[in-house]
């Protein structure tokens, strides 16, 4: 069991906060949270200066390979259920119109959109919490039935981006305002203006913004006409092609990848898959930093793992030499090669 806390502040109160996600104990973090309520530490501090950070301090323990994906979820799970105490325990009743809150398609971090919503709740607004994953059509059927104020749509990985721009597109046609957020819009929101959408950098934004209806419609249209080359759509269609080819190069030019058991070959796919969709999403914002710090972070989760990140630069190479033809993308690949050599990692050729 975890020593029982008596702090009286989130701040004060998180070291032991983080013991007790280390040693899994909910009920010992569910007693941290709720003393506080007790003492009277406002819940949407708690949520935003206590679970907030200690789920970015699971990401990073994750992230330096000190903790297992069973520790993460472990994790995660005790803190989804204090934000489910916290939220039993404030109990707010909505005097403001309907929040649907929801993630993008194919997006799976649920809980930053869930202590969004729990904050809004706390705020006034009604708020219906879709969760994990929404697809754009049963979103916006969603819309059609239910009358909404406002959608607030996250997005934690930037490849998901595109996939966001469908969404945001999909609710502005049934004329319900969008407001976005999460890190995968990048910490100063600039792949949301990209896209043309409102985007708050944290949940009391969002709210402040979600309350000035004329602010959040008023939003400079998307700034997109690069995709009129068409290198972002045929890097889509050629995705599962570019994986097969990339995956023989590394066999061909990296002995040890040809006795590969199924699960490593799987996390090679996976991990060839994950370049090309940031590649991707960095050719659908036109940004090459998208993806130059997708690179930077690939490096640091693998050489975490001890896997080497030269193989990281062959496939580089491979998807170079693949899309010669593509003067965005090779240029992209390019700076994401000089990332790779600057975190320290060795070039393959
Ligand atoms: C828990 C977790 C998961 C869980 C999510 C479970 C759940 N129920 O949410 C699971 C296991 C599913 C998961 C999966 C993956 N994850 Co993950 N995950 C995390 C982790 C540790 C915590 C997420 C969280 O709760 N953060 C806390 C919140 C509060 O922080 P926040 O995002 O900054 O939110 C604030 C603002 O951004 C903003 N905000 C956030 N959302 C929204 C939405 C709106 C509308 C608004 C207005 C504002 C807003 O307000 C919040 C509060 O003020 C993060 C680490 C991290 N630093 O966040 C990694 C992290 C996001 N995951 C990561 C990765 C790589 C993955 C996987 C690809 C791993 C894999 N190989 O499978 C998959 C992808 C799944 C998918 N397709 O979505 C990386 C992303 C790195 C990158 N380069 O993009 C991170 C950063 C970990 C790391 N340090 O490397 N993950």
């Amino acid at each position: 069991m975890t020593a029982p806390t008596t702090a009286a502040d989130p701040i004060d109160a998180y070291p032991s906060y983080l013991d007790c996600l280390a040693d899994a104990d909910e009920y010992a973090a569910i007693d941290v949270a709720l003393g506080l309520l007790d003492a009277g530490v406002p819940a949407e501090r708690l949520l935003l200066d206590l679970v907030a950070p200690a789920q970015a301090e699971v990401g990073e323990r994750w992230a330096r390979n000190e903790w297992s994906v069973a520790q993460e979820h472990a994790a995660t799970h005790i803190s989804e259920r204090v934000v489910a105490a916290v939220a039993v325990h404030a109990n707010p009743r909505p005097t403001g119109g309907r929040v649907v809150v929801a993630c993008m398609d194919g997006e799976w971090h649920a809980l930053p959109p869930r202590l969004v919503a729990e904050v809004l709740r706390l705020r006034g607004w009604q708020v219906t919490f879709l969760g994990a994953s929404v697809p754009a059509a049963h979103l916006v059927s969603y819309l059609h039935r239910n009358d909404a104020h406002a959608v607030a749509l996250a997005c934690a990985l930037p490849m998901r981006l595109p996939h966001a721009h469908r969404m945001i597109e999909a609710c502005r046609r049934s004329d319900v305002p969008v407001v976005v957020g999460g890190r995968g819009f990048g910490v100063d929101g600039r792949w949301a203006r990209r896209l043309g959408a409102a985007w708050a950098p944290d949940a009391p934004s969002a709210a402040e913004l979600i309350a000035d209806e004329r602010t959040l419609r008023r939003v400079p249209p998307a700034q997109l006409s690069h995709l009129a080359d068409d290198e972002y759509a045929s890097l889509v269609r050629r995705r599962a092609e570019l994986i097969d080819s990339a995956l023989a190069d590394l066999r061909e030019h990296v002995p040890a990848a040809r006795s590969y058991t199924a699960a490593q070959l799987d996390s090679t796919v996976s991990d060839l898959g994950h370049i090309l969709d940031f590649l991707a999403a960095a050719l659908y914002v036109d940004d090459v930093s998208l993806f130059s710090e997708f690179v930077a972070w690939l490096v640091g989760i693998l050489t975490s793992r001890g896997v080497p990140a030269a193989a990281v630069d062959l496939s580089l190479a491979h998807y170079s030499a693949a899309l010669r033809d593509f003067p965005r993308a090779v240029h992209t690949l390019a700076l994401g090669r000089a990332a790779l050599a600057a975190a320290g990692a060795p070039t393959a050729r």
